[in-house]
């Protein structure tokens, strides 16, 4: 099955404690203790591999290495190991900060606590407050990745405490302390996948989603004669014929559009019969939804508005997206029972194209339709 869901304990590194000592050379017993190295942080980086949340399925506390305490003659302890937890894009994750409490003042600088998520915080979607206290009260946010590459922060790595090197001054020339080192933030943090494809295809069970992500794209999803066949969504990858036809250079330029063929959908769905329902969320933030409505059905249009009505129960934007109707399976109809229909299918005043896997003229006139979406 695919991971889509996960929640996971996140915890950067303590800052290193700051050093107490002094210089043995004779008649120079100046401060030498150094700083702590900064605890390292935690990141995310996208990956397009839809199944990466899978790895994090059984282990669940992910530790980013706290900073080395500092050293003699004015060495800084090294920093901690960032740790980067690797997540398929369309991920969204909402932490929680767990240990506010640690975090509500800096006992190192009098409440200030400058460095920590300078900047701001990235690549966030909305970050709630929640009283005063660091980075202004922040105690929850929400991120989304969507870029293969892409590194965001989630939780910063604790300060190194300074030396006492750094107290020294005319008053005082030799002070005893140094600082502690600060915490690092630590979350918990829910994730959950949403899928990032241009197309959605959805229909009822065996109605030939997944033989058509099969026709268009190299998808390789399974195919069989009963329904929900499809445990999990499939992605594939649609490269318009332009592309095909054009240059490396500009090949590499183009953007590709991808298909996503989710479990079929039944009446019910949103009660939680079937599989499909859960997974409509993966097709919220596609563009286009192609409806197949497979030729052989008894009731074509008795079919059609269930599945409309299972969509428009989960959410109504996804309803009023970008639709088609496609009749798949036509050749598994005769030319009257495919022309009423057609007559059937008009009446949702959708665009309805007739498909068949089997008719390469067919499958032309639909790519010609993702050409002129791409
Ligand atoms: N004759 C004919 N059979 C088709 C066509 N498209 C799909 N099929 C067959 O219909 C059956 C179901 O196809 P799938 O692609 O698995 O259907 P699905 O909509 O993905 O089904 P679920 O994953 O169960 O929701 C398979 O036996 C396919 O070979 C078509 O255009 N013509
Ligand atoms: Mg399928």
């Amino acid at each position: 099955m695919l991971t889509d869901e996960v929640k996971l304990h996140i915890k950067a590194g303590h800052g290193g404690a700051g050093k107490v000592c002094f210089s043995t050379i004779p008649r120079n017993m100046g401060p030498t203790g150094g700083n702590g190295g900064h605890g390292g942080s935690v990141y995310l980086e996208g990956v397009s591999d839809l199944a990466a949340l899978r790895q994090y399925r059984y282990k669940k506390d992910f530790f980013a290495e706290d900073g080395i305490r500092g050293g003699e003659a004015n060495r800084e302890g090294r920093k901690g190991e960032d740790l980067i937890l690797k997540v398929p894009i369309g991920t969204m994750v909402r932490a929680r900060l767990t240990n506010a409490d640690q975090m509500e003042h800096d006992p190192q600088e009098g409440g200030t606590f400058q460095g920590v998520h300078e900047g701001g915080l990235p690549s966030k979607l909305s970050a709630r407050k929640l009283g005063g206290g660091l980075h202004g009260g922040i105690t929850e946010k929400e991120f989304e990745v969507t870029k293969v590459g892409e590194r965001i922060l989630i939780a910063k790595g604790g300060k190194g405490g300074k030396g006492n090197f750094m107290f020294r001054s005319s008053r005082n020339p030799s002070p005893m302390i140094a600082q502690p080192g600060l915490p690092g933030e630590e979350f918990d943090a829910d994730f959950e996948l949403r899928i990032i494809a241009d197309i959605g295809l959805i229909g009822l069970p065996n109605a030939g989603k997944s033989s058509l992500l099969n026709e268009l794209t190299k998808a390789g999803a399974r195919v069989a004669n009963y329904p929900f066949t499809t445990l999990e969504p499939n992605l594939g990858v649609y490269y318009p014929s332009a592309i095909l036809k054009a240059s490396d250079e500009e090949q590499k330029k183009a953007t590709p559009i991808i298909i996503a063929d989710i479990p079929g959908l039944i009446e019910g769905a949103s009660a939680g019969k079937g599989l499909g329902f859960k997974f409509l969320r993966h097709i919220e933030r596609t563009k286009v939804v192609i409806h197949c409505v497979a030729a052989d059905s008894v009731d074509i249009s008795a079919g059609y508005k269930a599945v409309r009505g299972e969509l428009s129960k989960y959410d109504k934007l996804l309803a009023a997206k970008e639709s088609y109707i496609f009749l798949t399976k036509s050749d598994l109809a005769d030319a009257a029972t495919l022309k009423k229909h057609m007559t059937a299918l008009k009446r949702f005043k959708k665009p309805v194209l007739t498909v068949s896997i089997h008719n390469q003229e067919q499958l032309g006139e639909v790519k010609k339709l993702l050409d002129r979406m791409s």
